[in-house]
């Protein structure tokens, strides 16, 4: 499949210096047993919590952690609670993507005067462990990016969370870091997201795909790989396109009721083990039809690893330029089919796996059929 690599022109200066991704928190219904979910079946490890019995009132939040990975699970413990209402819209889903920064101060300025709408001002908390000091903007629906400056800070998350302890902890599964975060937006609005990525947070749109691509037989939609300066943040942004079904990402909306984040990558060195192991705990993966591997060598060449174990776990393989990737998808981690998880082991390429959204996405109609949503 063609793609099309945007020449960036000239780079100035990079405004909003990221150094990754610090935290992803996710609103959900019951935080407890989502918790002991993201621990069972992905591997994470406890870290810390804030609730009740830590002077926080209102609302519970567990922080799980593999490698570079934080994931914060919260649930708000009263009805009337303004989460309380995003949930009954969205149900489960990501509302923070909080990123990394030198100083968060600085971030909420640089964006601010760009035009991005305050959701925190920045703000310093601090407890015996040092500070940590963040703001945040709005960016696509009712998600948000934080801005995270914790040089100063040695504790295990942030001030307001004590450390959680547990006699039941599942061995990681060797996911390693967030490698991009894609987000759903509404029809016609990509554009605008694109701009807005660009103009206010300094990204650039390095791959774009568009419906002529990606809707000839299957679910439509276009797609603009947006990313930070160093390249540690990206944020791939999809839009529905009109096609002869159904689109994914209208599915998304209507469940979701709203613009959202549609899945998270996670980096592994090893997918075959990480895959086994999820796969072991009750993670339920995408398959595409067997006759893929039938002449993937053909397509995509030579690769390290056997296509026996790939085939059985349903591992996809692409190619660009550079290298190549091994990716694969889980079902919705919801009842709704809203957000999923997708594993991906980069060998050299820097690309999306292009060469696999037919396959994706006629696996994803399937499942989207199966729900009489096509
Ligand atoms: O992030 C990406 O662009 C790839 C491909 O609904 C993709 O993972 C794009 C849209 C989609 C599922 C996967
Ligand atoms: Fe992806």
């Amino acid at each position: 499949m063609k793609t099309e690599l945007v020449e960036n022109i000239t780079q100035n200066i990079d405004f909003l210096p990221l150094k990754g991704t610090d935290f992803i928190e996710l609103y959900v219904g019951n935080a407890k047993q989502a918790a002991h979910f993201y621990k069972t079946a992905f591997g994470f490890q406890n870290l810390a919590y804030a609730g009740p019995e830590t002077g926080v009132k209102d609302r519970a939040s567990y922080v799980l952690i593999q490698n570079k990975i934080r994931l914060v699970l919260t649930t708000p413990l009263f009805p009337e609670h303004p989460i309380s209402e995003q949930l009954t819209k969205h149900g489960d889903g990501v509302k923070i993507i909080a990123l990394w920064v030198d100083d968060a101060y600085d971030a909420h300025l640089q964006t601010t005067s760009r035009g991005a709408e305050s959701y925190m001002d920045p703000q310093t908390l601090e407890d015996e462990n040092g500070e940590i000091r963040m703001s945040g903007i709005y960016t696509y629906g009712e998600t948000v990016h934080l801005f995270i400056e914790r040089h100063n800070y040695t504790g295990l998350f942030m001030p307001g969370y004590q450390k959680w302890e547990s006699h039941y902890n599942p061995e990681p599964a060797g996911l390693l870091y967030v490698d991009h975060c894609v987000g759903n937006v509404g029809w016609n609005q990509m554009d605008k997201w694109v701009k807005f990525y660009e103009d206010v947070m300094g990204f650039r749109n390095i791959l774009t795909f568009d419906d002529k691509q990606i809707s000839t037989e299957y679910s439509a939609l276009m797609s603009k790989v947006m990313s930070n300066g160093n390249g540690y943040v990206k944020f791939p942004i999809n839009e529905p396109a009109e096609g002869k079904k159904r689109s994914q990402v209208e599915e998304y909306l209507d469940f979701y009721g709203d613009e959202g984040v549609q899945h998270i990558a996670i980096a592994t060195h090893d997918i075959v083990d990480t895959v086994t192991k999820l796969q072991d705990r009750g993670v339920e993966f995408l398959k595409v039809p067997a006759v893929y591997y039938d002449d993937l060598e053909q397509r995509v060449g030579k690769i390290e690893e056997d296509i026996e174990p790939l085939k059985h776990l349903g591992i996809l393989v692409d190619r660009d330029e550079e290298g190549y990737l091994l990716q694969i998808f889980t079902k919705p981690v919801e009842d709704r089919p809203t957000l999923f998880f997708e594993i991906i082991q980069r060998k050299g390429a820097k690309s999306f796996g292009a060469g696999n959204f037919k396959a994706l996405f006629e696996a994803l109609e399937r499942e989207q059929e199966l729900r009489g949503n096509l």
